[in-house]
């Protein structure tokens, strides 16, 4: 085992600084390591004459391959964005220029590269039996097994953007939803295989595999009646690009999740990623992300999103996982909660395996979002953010040597979440009181159609039923 985990490390490490030059998009699992292996965080480099151009309503594409001489590689139809090869002689900078001026263009960008952090399978999951996943103390320390008396996350779906499921696994039976996709390969090899081929060169062979399945197990474990939507994005080697994590956000959109949780993360700020964030959390979406795993003072993209709930990991004792990004920077890029994620025992294809990472955390977080969304307390984003500050377990005193915030609202407390009576949904004013300012408040924002007053089926669609709901809440006062 020592053999292993010494292996993990260097295997880490020399991966990192290969990062440096590649780039991109990581899965956010680590193994177990301390801070100083984790030398640099994975950058983000731009794809080989690869670029995402987002067109105004109505503009047809054909119309701009035609006049810029590009090709077509793949479209989300459902945004009018579309991947383009161009040509070779077009440098990256003459690319983002070329577009100045064309009032067809809405948003021009380069598709960036993507990599892994990962280390092989067998290095990052420690085989375990199977009684050790039910038995293990992560689920009373969260009080998941009294949590599940109040919700199970039934009539909610959590879509898993990551490497796939194990749909052998009987824990899955009946769990997954008739839209799962790959965007790998074949749409419908949703499948948590690698190809036994070290596609990134860099030694290791399909080194993600196993990272979709465990991050699904655990999610589903908080959230046992919930429907879980795979959408395999990130290959065996744990790559994916901008264009293709967009993509998969406005899939799970567009079918119906309620939940997207992304254990993965990019030092890159890509502003198509993040304004698929914001579009699916006006949707009222709930979209949980990595910090990272670079014992980093900032959280990675999209978790440092601020309609994006960013997840650090702490051990179960509340203390910052030693991996673990945070936030210290005081600026923009917030953790919203922290949650366990070191040693977490989750399903792997052919049995259970135990990992760390911040990829563990937000599955537990995600998990959680449908317990309360299947409760009628999460409505929108900024129901999660209350519940994070109204419930979560206060560690600052366990991490006396980082700033305040820097873990967010503090550590998950699953029992606590579902049984927190719910936000005051119709005080808009945040003065913790219902009356006249909220009536006010409420009438420009119900004409606008602002994702804040869409309290019934939160699908951007304003009607009697959001109406109705902020009458009755006001009638009834703050809970
Ligand atoms: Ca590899
Ligand atoms: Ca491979
Ligand atoms: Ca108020
Ligand atoms: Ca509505």
């Amino acid at each position: 085992m020592m053999q292993t985990i010494a292996n993990l490390c260097s295997a880490f490490g020399r991966r990192s600084t290969a990062l440096l030059a590649a780039g991109g998009l990581i899965a956010a699992a680590a193994g177990i390591a301390h801070a100083t292996d984790f030398e640099d965080p994975p950058g983000g480099a731009p794809r080989v004459d690869e670029g995402v151009l987002e067109l105004l309503p109505g503009v047809d594409i054909q119309t701009i391959l035609d006049r810029y001489g590009f090709t077509l590689r793949d479209s989300i139809p459902s945004r009018n964005i579309h991947l383009v090869s161009f040509q070779p002689a077009l440098t990256d900078e003459q690319f983002e220029q070329l577009f100045i001026g064309d009032p067809d263009i809405d948003h021009s960008e380069l598709n960036f590269d993507a990599g892994d952090s990962g280390p092989s399978t067998g290095s990052l999951f420690f085989g375990v039996a199977p009684a050790e996943f039910d038995s293990q103390p992560v689920w009373n320390i969260l009080g998941v097994d009294p949590a599940h008396n109040v919700a199970t996350g039934a009539g909610t779906t959590i879509a898993v953007i990551d490497t796939g499921i194990d749909t052998a696994n009987p824990m899955f039976l009946g769990k997954i939803h008739p839209a799962a996709i790959s965007f790998i390969g074949a749409p419908t090899d949703i499948q948590d295989t690698g190809n036994g081929i070290n596609d990134d060169n860099e030694g290791l062979v399909d080194e993600m595999v196993g990272h979709g399945t465990w991050v699904s197990g655990i999610a589903l474990s908080v959230a046992p009646d919930a429907t879980l939507m795979p959408i395999r994005t990130l290959d065996d080697e744990g790559f994916s690009d901008a264009f293709t994590l967009t993509k998969a956000i406005y899939y799970a959109v567009d079918n119906g999740a309620d939940v997207i949780n992304l254990s993965l993360g990019s030092v890159a700020q890509v502003r198509l990623v993040e304004r698929a964030v914001d579009d699916a959390a006006n949707l009222g979406v709930i979209v949980v992300a990595a910090a990272g795993n670079h014992a980093l003072p900032a959280p990675e993209f999209p978790a440092a999103n601020n309609k994006c709930a960013g997840i650090a990991a702490v051990q179960l004792d509340g203390v910052i996982a030693p991996f673990s990004n945070y936030d210290a920077d005081g600026g923009g890029r917030t953790i919203t909660l922290s949650a366990p994620g070191m040693d977490i025992i989750g399903p792997i294809p052919g049995g259970y395996g135990r990992a760390s990472g911040t990829s563990a955390a937000v599955p537990l977080v995600a998990g959680t979002a449908a317990l309360l969304i299947e409760k009628g307390t999460i409505r929108r984003w900024s129901d999660f953010k209350e519940m994070a500050k109204k419930t979560a377990i206060d560690i600052r005193g366990l991490n006396p040597n980082l700033p305040n915030d820097a873990l967010g609202d503090g550590m998950l407390d699953v029992l606590s979440a579902v049984t927190w009576p719910g936000p005051c949904f119709a005080d808009l004013t945040g003065n913790d009181l219902v009356d006249l300012g909220d009536i006010q408040a409420f009438i420009p924002l119900f004409i606008s159609g602002s994702a804040e007053v869409d309290y019934v089926d939160p699908r951007g669609v304003l009607d009697l039923a959001d109406l109705q709901f902020f009458l009755q809440s006001f009638i009834n006062g703050c809970p």
